[in-house]
C-alpha cells in the first residue's frame, strides 16, 4: 500500500502531456525534449522493476536522442548484460508511457508486477547517464524520482557519458568487474597498446581528423587521447566553438548526405577523417577525394567497410593459428541496407553472412550465435562479439604457444580485440581505435582500405503515407508481404536494372515508409528508388 501511495504521489508531479502517443520503437522513446519528463519518470519506474526482476542486478537508463536534433531528447534502457532492454518488456514500456492518469499508471504497474512475479522488497539499482543535451539535466531528475518511487531502489547518477560507455559500465558492474568511467578508458588504453605492440612492421602513422558531431563523443575522445601515444587525432566539432549538436555534422549527416561536415573542406583533401554521431554509438570514416570535386563531396567508408576491415583482420589471425583456428565459426550479420558489394566481399572471404531486421538489438542477437560474430549497420553502428567458450579457448592457447611465436601473437591479438571492442553495444570510440590499429598493422592508408571493394551506387528515399503499418515485411525486411501484390510490382521494377536491388520497410522511428535501391550506376539507383516510391504512394 505504501508502494502504491509512493507512485501515486510522484506521478502527480509528472502529468502526461495532451495528445502524445509514444512508442518504445526500435531503440527507446524519443520526442521533443519538452514533452518527455513524464516518459522518463515512468521509464525510471520500469528500470527499477527490471532490476528487481533480475535479482537487483544493475540496470542502465540513458537519456539521449542520438543523431537527432538538439531540441529532441529520448530515453532507453540497458539490460544488466549491457545489451538492449529485453524485447519482452517493450509492450509494458509502451503501456506505462501512455497511461493517461496516475490511477491507470498504478494499475498497469500492479498487474505487471503480479504477472511477472516481481518482489518489491529488496530494492533495485539503476545507473543513469545522459548525453550533452541541456534538457538532459531535468530529465535525469525525473528519472531519479521514477527509480526511487519504487521503494528501496537506488538511482546512481553516473553523469554525462556516451551511450556505449553506460552500456559497458553496466555490463562490467554485473560481471563484478571495475566499472567506473576511468576503468572504461583504462581498458581501451591497455588493449590498444597491446595491439600496437603486436604490429609486425611499425611505420609512422598519419593524422586522423575527427568530427565529434558537437556532442559527447568528441569530448570523451579528448580525454582518451591524452593517455595514448601512437595515434595522432585532431578533434573538430567538439561543441565548444559554438557548433550545434548534429547540425550539419556527425555520422548520420555524413552517411546520408555524403558531403563533408561543417569545419571540413579543401584543406583536408586526402586526409583520413571520421565522424561520430551525437551519442557516439555510430562511426563512419571518409575522405575528400580531390579539389576538383568541389571539396564538399566525400568518399564514404561506412559501417559495411568497417565490418569488412574487421572481418579481414580477424580472419588473418585465425589463418595464422592454422587448422585449429579454422574451427572457429566466424560470421557476419548485416541488414538489408548493407551495400551488395560488401556482402559479396565477405562471402568471397569465405564467411557466413546472415541478415537481421534493422535495429541493433536484432543484429546483436544473431551475432551471438557465432564464436566470433561481427555485426554492422551501414549507418556505422556495430561491434564484434566473442563467445565465452571461444574466448576461454583463446586464453588457453596463449599458454600453449611459445611467447613471441606467430601463433602466440595471433592469439594475443584476438584476445586484445575482444577487450578493446565494446561487447555490450557498438561504440564509436572503441571502433575507431580498432580501425586505427588495423590500418597501422596493414600499413594501409584510408584510400587503400577503401579499395577493398567498390560500393554499388545506392539511393534512399522516404515516403509519407497515411498508415505505415500497412507495409509488412519478411523478418529480414528484404521483401514486402503486404500490401498484397506490391512485391511483384517492385520485382518488376528491379528487373529493369543491372545489379538492381530494392526494398521497402516501415520506419521504426518515424512515421514514414523507407525505400532503398541500388544498381550499377547512380542514375539507375535513383530512378529505381523513385519508381518504387511511386508504388508505395
Ligand atoms: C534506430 C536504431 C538504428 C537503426 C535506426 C533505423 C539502435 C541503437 N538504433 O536509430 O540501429 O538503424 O533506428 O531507423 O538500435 P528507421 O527504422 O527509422 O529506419
Ligand atoms: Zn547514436
Amino acid at each position: 500500500e505504501t508502494q502504491i501511495a509512493s507512485i501515486l504521489k510522484t506521478s502527480e508531479l509528472y502529468p502526461i502531456p495532451q495528445s502524445i502517443k509514444l512508442s518504445y520503437g526500435t531503440a527507446g522513446f524519443r520526442a521533443d525534449a519538452s514533452l518527455l519528463e513524464s516518459t522518463v519518470y515512468r521509464v525510471g519506474i520500469l528500470s527499477s522493476l527490471r532490476s528487481l526482476k533480475l535479482n537487483s542486478s544493475t540496470v542502465g537508463l540513458m537519456i539521449t536522442a542520438s543523431h537527432n536534433k538538439v531540441s529532441d531528447n529520448g530515453v532507453k534502457v540497458s539490460d544488466p548484460s549491457g545489451g538492449m532492454l529485453s524485447q519482452e518488456w517493450e509492450p509494458f514500456a509502451d503501456q506505462i508511457a501512455n497511461a493517461s492518469s496516475p490511477k491507470e499508471l498504478v494499475s498497469l504497474i500492479k498487474d505487471f508486477v503480479e504477472k511477472k512475479e516481481i518482489a518489491i522488497e529488496k530494492g533495485g539499482e539503476v545507473w543513469l547517464g545522459r548525453d550533452t543535451r541541456l534538457s538532459g539535466e531535468s530529465l535525469l531528475r525525473a528519472a531519479e524520482i521514477g527509480v526511487r518511487s519504487v521503494l528501496g531502489s537506488v538511482a546512481v547518477d553516473v553523469g554525462v557519458l556516451t551511450t556505449p560507455q553506460l552500456h559497458w559500465m553496466v555490463r562490467a558492474k554485473n560481471k563484478g568487474l571495475n566499472a567506473t568511467e576511468s576503468d572504461y578508458f583504462e581498458n581501451l588504453i591497455t588493449s590498444f597498446k597491446c595491439l600496437i605492440g603486436l604490429i609486425p612492421v611499425k611505420l609512422e602513422s598519419s593524422k586522423l581528423v575527427l568530427d565529434g558531431a558537437n556532442g559527447v563523443g568528441g569530448l570523451k575522445m579528448e580525454v582518451l587521447i591524452r593517455s595514448l601515444s601512437d595515434i595522432d587525432v585532431e578533434i573538430r566539432n567538439t561543441g565548444r566553438d559554438g557548433g550545434v549538436l548534429n547540425e550539419g555534422v556527425g555520422a548520420d549527416f555524413v552517411q546520408k548526405e555524403k558531403v563533408v561536415p561543417l569545419g571540413f573542406g579543401l584543406k583536408d583533401v586526402g586526409m583520413r577523417c571520421a565522424s561520430f554521431d551525437g551519442d557516439a554509438d555510430r562511426l563512419v570514416y571518409f575522405y575528400i577525394p580531390s579539389e576538383s570535386c568541389g571539396g564538399d563531396k566525400v568518399e564514404l567508408l561506412d559501417g559495411d567497410k568497417i565490418l569488412s576491415l574487421f572481418a579481414l583482420f580477424i580472419k588473418e589471425q585465425l589463418n595464422i593459428i592454422g587448422d585449429e583456428g579454422k574451427k572457429c565459426r566466424l560470421g557476419v550479420v548485416q541488414t538489408a541496407y548493407a551495400n551488395g558489394a560488401s556482402t559479396d566481399y565477405v562471402k568471397e572471404m569465405g564467411l557466413e553472412v546472415v541478415f537481421a531486421k534493422t535495429g541493433v538489438k536484432h543484429l546483436h542477437e544473431k551475432a551471438e550465435e557465432f564464436d566470433v560474430g561481427i555485426y554492422f549497420e551501414a549507418n556505422g553502428h556495430g561491434t564484434i562479439l566473442f563467445s565465452e567458450c571461444f574466448l576461454s579457448w583463446l586464453v588457453g592457447k596463449q599458454k600453449d604457444y611459445s611467447e613471441g611465436s606467430d601463433k602466440h601473437n595471433a592469439v594475443s591479438r584476438l584476445v586484445a580485440v575482444s577487450n578493446l571492442i565494446n561487447q555490450a553495444v557498438g561504440d564509436a570510440l572503441s571502433g575507431l581505435l580498432l580501425v586505427e590499429v588495423i590500418l597501422q598493422h596493414m600499413g594501409w592508408s584510408v584510400q587503400k582500405w577503401n579499395e577493398l571493394y567498390k560500393d554499388l551506387p545506392s539511393k534512399q528515399v522516404k515516403v509519407e503515407v497515411p498508415d505505415r503499418t500497412a507495409v509488412v515485411t519478411t523478418s529480414e525486411e528484404t521483401e514486402a508481404l503486404k500490401p498484397l501484390g506490391i512485391q511483384d510490382a517492385i520485382n518488376g521494377e528491379i528487373k529493369k536494372y543491372q545489379r538492381g536491388r530494392a526494398f521497402i520497410r516501415p520506419s521504426g522511428t518515424e512515421d514514414v515508409v523507407r525505400v532503398y535501391a541500388e544498381a550499377s550506376t547512380q542514375e539507375a539507383a535513383d530512378s529505381l528508388a523513385s519508381s518504387v516510391a511511386q508504388l508505395v504512394k
